[in-house]
């Protein structure tokens, strides 16, 4: 169990997360957002819950999907709101957009549209560490959709084979776009796959963060005791359409939840109901969701007034 404090710092974390992507969805119709965007709303308290265990400057890896992992590393909403509205000001100078979001000063080092792909990166950054003799775990996030990638595969069983200090996290909705895990895959399940590899395995409700920061706490504990590979999969509700900021309930490749399913599918709500149990005056909560929210909204009108990059940086910062 988390004291109070740690557990309010966490609800903060959340909220930001969750009133930065209710903002997108209230602005995108706009069309200044000029970036595909995939909202993570119901994924938050993965990457929030493992990054608070992380100690700061962990390298991180992500995919497009990426929205909570980099306000849980940086805190940064105006670089956020910046890069997705193309400014000049965002930390790929308005050429990432969402799906390229990274910040390489605090460890987020890279995220991608490509699905599977920053996981051999993360297993090479985990080698690197390994060369260099630190102890350091490098975290990578990826879909469930990305275990069905060679990429995957090959990384897994490298770290593994080589004993890496690579903590691999799957966020696990059960769908790649419209496509059922069902209808995927040839193995019966992600954890009993990689159960076969020499690495360390937990899994989690991703809905709960007391239980993500919990299995994390547990996994770093075993990876310091006995150096290998950890693997954490953790399931999770998407409340939203695969990109954009729509609810597609009505697209009919599934079911929508209950009300009283939907409430215990979202992490925000979920601590929210543990944090009152606990004591926690409503007014305290009302307090950081309102702090939040003005950071959230200054994040995103000055991104509007921001300038652009002139066209020369069209060929900076290009490698390929
Ligand atoms: C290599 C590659 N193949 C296919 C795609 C098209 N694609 C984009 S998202 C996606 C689904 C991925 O699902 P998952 O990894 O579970 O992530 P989620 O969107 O559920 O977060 C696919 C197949 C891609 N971007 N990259
Ligand atoms: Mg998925």
């Amino acid at each position: 169990m988390l004291d109070k404090k740690e557990a309010l710092s966490l609800y903060q974390k959340l909220v930001l997360v969750r009133l930065a992507e209710e903002t997108i969805r209230e602005e995108y119709f706009k069309d200044e957002m000029k970036t595909p965007v995939h909202l993570g709303i119901g994924a938050e308290a993965i990457s929030v819950g493992v990054c608070h265990c992380l100690p700061s400057g962990t390298k991180t890896f992500g995919t497009y999907r990426n929205h909570a992992l980099y306000l849980a590393v940086t805190g940064d909403t105006d670089g956020f709101f910046a890069e997705l509205y193309g400014r000049l000001s965002g930390p790929g100078k308005g050429k990432a957009g969402s799906m390229h979001l990274c910040a390489p000063e605090h460890g987020l080092m890279a995220t991608s549209a490509v699905v599977g792909t920053t996981i051999p990166l993360a297993v090479g950054a985990a080698l690197a560490n390994a060369y260099r003799k630190t102890s350091d775990v490098v975290t990578v996030f990826f879909g469930d959709g990305a275990v069905e990638e060679g990429a995957f595969w090959e990384s897994l069983n490298f770290a593994s084979l080589k004993r890496l200090p690579v903590l691999f996290v799957c966020e696990d909705n059960g769908l790649a776009i419209h496509a059922h895990a069902r209808e995927r895959r040839g193995f019966r399940s992600i954890p009993d796959a990689v159960r076969a590899f020499e690495c360390h395995l937990g899994a989690g409700d991703g809905s709960d963060i007391v239980d993500v920061v919990q299995s994390t706490r547990a996994m770093l504990g075993q990876m310091s005791q006995e150096p290998k590979p950890g693997f954490l999969h953790f399931t999770y509700f998407r409340f939203l359409e695969h990109v954009g900021p729509r609810e597609d309930f009505d697209a009919g490749y599934r079911e929508k939840p209950s009300p009283q399913e939907l409430e215990r599918l979202d992490p925000v709500r979920r601590l929210e109901r543990e944090l009152l149990r606990r004591g926690v005056a409503p007014s305290a909560l009302e307090t950081i969701r309102a702090e939040a929210s003005a950071k959230v909204r200054r994040g995103a009108e000055e991104a509007q007034k921001a300038p652009f990059a002139p066209p020369a940086e069209l060929t900076t910062d290009v490698w390929t």
